[in-house]
């Protein structure tokens, strides 16, 4: 009976957690995506931490405008005040705002450094160059791997076999990922093609934002700490299918990334297909097994 019931509780798991197969945007969303990197977790941290400034002065600023409203106004004072100057509310409306300001500042350089300062000897180098509208990946290392990654156009999802659009969501589902293994540091050098114009590679479960312009290159990093399928977007308004050039990473085991890579140095898409159907079936089975030891 309890195998029966948890067998029936993986299998609605299953039913209403398709989206945990993939990190992207939902309806309505509040928060930031959840973080795959350290990067983003000190993103998140940030944005919780101003957030206790934020509230609190809100609500004094609000208090203080109201009883200004009632106390002040003109009914209850016929006789309007003189009073221009008050040294000790203007020391303390001075001194105060610096003093929180000086809070903000320096966790967000500290977060702005770790964000800027690539890590020495990083395990990956992937160039990334966007062209109205597609982006580039090209893979640094002893077997140059260079391949375009599109949007996936509905007529193709067949074919490429992503029609699940959990996994693969409208707008967002490309037909060439960019594959990362799990757990390594990987430089992204940004750029766009030399005759094109700027575009911006953004990935917000990694905390990454970084313009692509063309004659000029970016260096960003991550170092991703799970695995799955993450979506993002160019993030520069760069012509008419800005809204049409998403993009997507694939994050999976150093070994599953050892076989795409030697396949994809002979054919990328049928690496990808090699690829894609081991990590979807891994999520799924890893899913069940979660559900049913719960
Ligand atoms: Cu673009």
């Amino acid at each position: 009976m309890k195998r029966a019931y948890a067998a029936l509780t993986a299998l609605v798991c299953l039913l209403f957690a398709s989206g945990s197969f993939a990190d992207q945007p939902y309806d309505w969303q509040m928060t930031l995506q959840p973080a795959a990197t350290p990067i983003m977790e000190e993103i998140r941290w940030f944005e919780h931490y101003t957030l206790w400034f934020i509230v609190p002065i809100t609500i004094v600023v609000a208090i203080l405008l109201a009883v200004v409203a009632v106390k002040f106004r003109a009914g209850a004072n016929p006789v309007a005040s003189k009073t221009s100057h008050n040294t000790a509310i203007e020391v303390v409306w001075t001194v105060a705002p610096v003093l929180i300001l000086l809070f903000f500042a320096i966790p967000s350089f500290n977060l702005l450094t770790n964000q800027l300062v690539i890590p020495k000897d990083p395990d990956l180098t992937v160039k990334v160059t966007a062209t109205q509208w597609q982006w580039n990946y090209e893979y640094q290392g002893e077997t140059p791997i260079a391949y375009d990654s599109y949007l996936l156009k509905d007529a193709d999802r067949a074919a490429a076999g992503k029609e699940d659009r959990a996994i693969y969501p409208r707008l967002l589902a490309v037909d060439n990922e960019m594959v990362l293994p799990v757990g390594k540091t990987v430089r992204f050098l940004v750029t766009a093609a030399p005759t094109d114009v700027i575009h911006a590679f953004a990935m917000p479960s990694f905390g990454i934002k970084i313009d692509a312009v063309p004659g000029r290159l970016n260096e960003t990093w991550a170092k991703t700490e799970r695995e799955g399928l993450f979506y993002g977007q160019c993030s520069e308004l760069c012509g008419k299918d800005h809204a049409f050039m998403p993009i997507a990473i694939r994050v999976v085991s150093e070994e599953k990334y050892a076989t795409w890579l030697a396949a994809a140095a002979t054919n990328v898409d049928q690496a990808n297909k090699a690829l894609m159907a081991s990590a979807d079936a891994a999520d799924t089975s890893a899913l069940v097994a979660e559900n049913i030891s719960k």
